[in-house]
């Protein structure tokens, strides 16, 4: 007796395969299963077998999927969830033609960002991310990176690593990342050295009380150079932090490299990466993390070359980079979209990056981003009768129902969003 049966689905994604990323050609191969079914018991899959073999099961609960698509719930690697505060005064800014790192340098940007989130309190900080946690369920992410980055000082910092601790009793599970060296904060401008140190002195406080699995760092132009990244991060690795870079974004900087060569999990946003770094990421253990809502959303032209990052040989994965300057959105079904449209990836490849590169990139490679017999049971019952639907029809949600463990923790109530 099963606690919970899902019958007549139309196509079932398990993304089930290698418990490794997928890199290169293998991002474009993915198994599906028609007219299926799936079993749930104690929160994990219990049973995977064909819509026929189903209807001699016996389950406490069944669920008509009404021959929609299946899929496990999505992942996403890279937000920036915790913050106090909006910037939408930045946009007339962007409109006038000031640039992202212009807004910045003038003392907006993430510092406005980290000036709203010092002044915001810790329940605040909590609800305001429960509300942008609850707005990823519903377009169908199960599990969730979050960084911190906008406290700068050390109070404030862990004031943003308790919140991400605090929202674990959300359905979405949590993966949490310390940026703490996201910027200078205006106290150190001209002691980039000092404020990364100020930084670096908090490493041990945050793994002793486990506040973070990831340290990450803002490698670019006027913020942190390669060698303070460098530094910087191998200090982290030392003391067992995994890595991760926000590299590459917007000068070529080397930043992919650094990351490769730090073995670190991801490197993230490649906008302007080098002929050199997608060689060499074909060759690395390193996950491409690609944004392509913050390239819209700066209103640029230019996407990281996902097409030749997999052509080469690749690991890439997708996010909305979420966050309240570069690209304010948790839709990232709208993401999906942008990399089939703007990226040339395959919907294969889509789905790769969602499910199963996304896990690995922040470390639930074993226990998100696919549905097999013994794996949590996170699932998305789709409006969607097959899985390319859900990239072509941009813009809007197509989650019908969003499961946790085995638990509906989402359900479409009526009409469209
Ligand atoms: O608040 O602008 N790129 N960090 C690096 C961001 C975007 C977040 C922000
Ligand atoms: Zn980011």
């Amino acid at each position: 007796m099963y606690d919970l049966l899902i019958e007549n689905i139309g196509q079932l994604l398990t993304m089930e395969g290698p418990n490794r990323p997928r890199k290169g050609r293998e991002m474009g191969q993915i198994t599906v299963k028609d007219n299926a079914a799936l079993a749930v018991e104690q929160g994990k899959v219990a049973w995977i077998g064909s819509a026929e073999e189903a209807h001699s099961l016996k389950a406490s609960r069944t669920m008509n999927a009404k021959s929609q698509l299946v899929t496990p719930g999505l992942v996403e690697p890279h937000t920036h969830l915790v913050f106090g505060g909006t910037r939408e005064n930045e946009v007339a800014l962007k409109q006038k033609g000031f640039s992202y790192l212009e807004i910045l340098e003038r003392g907006g940007g993430i510092l406005s960002t980290v000036r709203a989130t010092r002044a915001a309190s810790l329940e605040e900080l909590v609800k305001k991310a429960n509300r942008s946690l609850d707005r990823f369920l519903s377009f169908g992410v199960t599990t969730l990176e979050a960084k911190s980055g906008y406290g700068l000082d050390k109070k404030t910092e862990l004031k943003q690593l308790e919140a991400i601790k605090a929202l674990n009793s959300h359905p979405i599970e949590l993966v949490s990342t310390f940026l703490g060296a996201h910027a200078v904060p205006l106290e150190f401008k001209g002691n980039t050295k000092g404020f990364l140190k100020e930084m670096e002195d908090l490493l041990d406080e945050i793994k002793s009380q486990n506040l973070a699995e990831f340290v990450d760092i803002f490698c670019e132009s006027g913020v942190f150079s390669v060698e303070e990244s460098r530094a910087y991060l191998a200090r982290a690795k030392e003391k067992g932090f995994g890595i991760k870079i926000h590299a590459d974004e917007l000068y070529p900087l080397g930043g992919t490299e650094l990351a490769i060569d730090l073995e670190a999990v991801s490197a993230d946003h490649l906008v302007a990466i080098s002929e050199k770094g997608i060689q060499q990421l074909a060759e690395s253990k390193t996950i491409a993390t690609l944004l392509p809502g913050t390239t819209f959303y700066l209103g640029k032209d230019h996407y990281a070359p996902g097409r030749s990052i997999i052509d080469c040989g690749g690991a890439v994965t997708l996010s909305t980079d979420f966050n309240p300057g570069s690209s304010v959105t948790e839709n990232l079904q709208l993401i999906m979209s942008l990399a089939l449209l703007k990226m040339n990836l395959t919907p294969e490849e889509i789905w790769n990056a969602v499910t199963v590169n996304a896990a690995f990139a922040i470390g639930r490679g074993d226990v998100a981003g696919q549905l097999a017999v013994g794996r949590p049971a996170d699932f998305v019952i789709w409006d969607a009768e097959n899985y390319v639907y859900v990239p072509y029809h941009y813009g809007v949600s197509h989650t019908q129902f969003v499961f946790k463990n085995g638990n509906c923790v989402y359900e479409r109530s009526s009409g469209y969003v």
